[in-house]
């Protein structure tokens, strides 16, 4: 049933998380709106009744009136009484994580969101999640503060470095929803999107099986490709030239790199592998220290197949 204020609100795609704030939000606007009304005529009908109406008027002395100020004390008390009791039932609500729900984790870095299944599979800015089910996002991150946040599911939570977080909610239906960082986190902040993407409960887990265990390929430049990927490299790097929050990778090979301290550096296995696990060792002239560095994330295998990848990059 419709009611004023749902043009405010996008589609409610989780009943069991949303209900509870949609119900709380319409209730604040609602109740304001009948309270904006009812002041507003009492304000122009005071105004038209008691206006003045000859020069010797004389406004009487009125000191007080408790029948009138205990009313509009008491009534506001009990207003916001049902407010807090109603958000506090929520957040209860949002912290209750059912006990079947399914889990998956997602951790948050400059500027992307990393998400990994119970067998291994890995996307990264998608978060694939069966329909009607229960799902648990247990998050991190791996730099600063992040927030996630899901308008369709009325989800919000802060992620944080070295501690978990979580979030849940039941998609009921299949389709994708938008996901936001909602802390900001510095430059491209704005860009930290990700998708929720919802599949009927079969072909979820079809996609799962398709996608678990780690690239098989073999082919180190396809793996390292891949890790670029996984990995959200290009939130900073493109591949094509053009300029962003870090060097592009176009070209990069071999080529002698300008430093913010005036040196140069041939850009070699050694400058590429410190780069990646310690950005801060040596900055680009022109780029800022925000790289995250990726030490303890990838492995030694990894950049040996990122190097791989990077060569092939002209
Ligand atoms: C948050 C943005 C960001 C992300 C994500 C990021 N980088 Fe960087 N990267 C930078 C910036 C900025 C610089 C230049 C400043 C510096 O030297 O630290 C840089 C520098 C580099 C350099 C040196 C480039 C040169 O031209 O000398 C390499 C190599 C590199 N990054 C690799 C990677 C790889 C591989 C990944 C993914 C695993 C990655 N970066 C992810 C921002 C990022
Ligand atoms: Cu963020």
């Amino acid at each position: 049933m419709g009611r004023l204020f749902d043009f405010m609100l996008p589609e409610n795609m989780s009943p069991l998380t949303a209900d509870y704030t949609d119900g709380l939000f319409h209730f604040i606007n609602e109740a304001s709106t009948i309270v904006l009304v009812g002041i507003t005529i009492a304000l122009i009908y005071f105004a038209i009744r008691y206006r003045r109406k000859s020069s010797d008027d004389k406004t009487p002395v009125i000191t007080h009136n408790n029948k009138l100020e205990i009313t509009w004390s008491v009534i506001p008390l009990f207003i916001t009484l049902i407010i807090f009791s109603w958000g506090y039932k929520g957040w209860l609500n949002l912290k209750a994580v059912p006990d079947d729900a399914y889990e998956i984790h997602v951790t948050g870095f400059k500027w992307n969101w990393a998400v990994s299944y119970e067998n291994g599979a890995q996307t990264l800015n998608e978060i694939h999640v069966p329909q009607g089910t229960p799902v648990k996002l247990v998050m991190k991150s791996r730099d600063v503060l992040h927030s996630f946040f899901v308008p369709d599911y009325r989800v919000k939570q802060d992620v944080l470095p070295n501690r978990y977080t979580y979030v849940w909610f039941q998609a009921e239906e299949v389709g994708e929803s938008q996901v936001f960082c909602t802390e900001y986190c510095g430059t491209s902040h704005s860009n930290m999107l990700a998708k929720v993407i919802v599949h009927e409960p079969d072909d979820f887990k079809n996609w799962l099986e398709m996608n678990g265990g780690a690239g098989g390929s073999g082919d180190p430049v396809e793996a390292g490709k891949e890790l670029v990927n996984l990995n959200g490299c290009q939130a900073c790097h493109s591949v094509d030239g053009t300029p962003g929050i870090g060097p592009s990778f176009k070209g990069i090979w071999g080529k002698e790199e300008s430093l913010a301290d005036g040196s140069t550096v041939t850009v070699d296995e050694n400058y590429v592998r410190e780069s990646i696990l310690n950005p801060g060792a040596k900055i680009v002239a022109g780029h800022d220290n925000v790289m995250t560095p990726y030490e303890g994330i990838l492995s030694d295998e990894d950049i040996t197949n990122i190097i791989e990848y990077l060569k092939t990059i002209e």
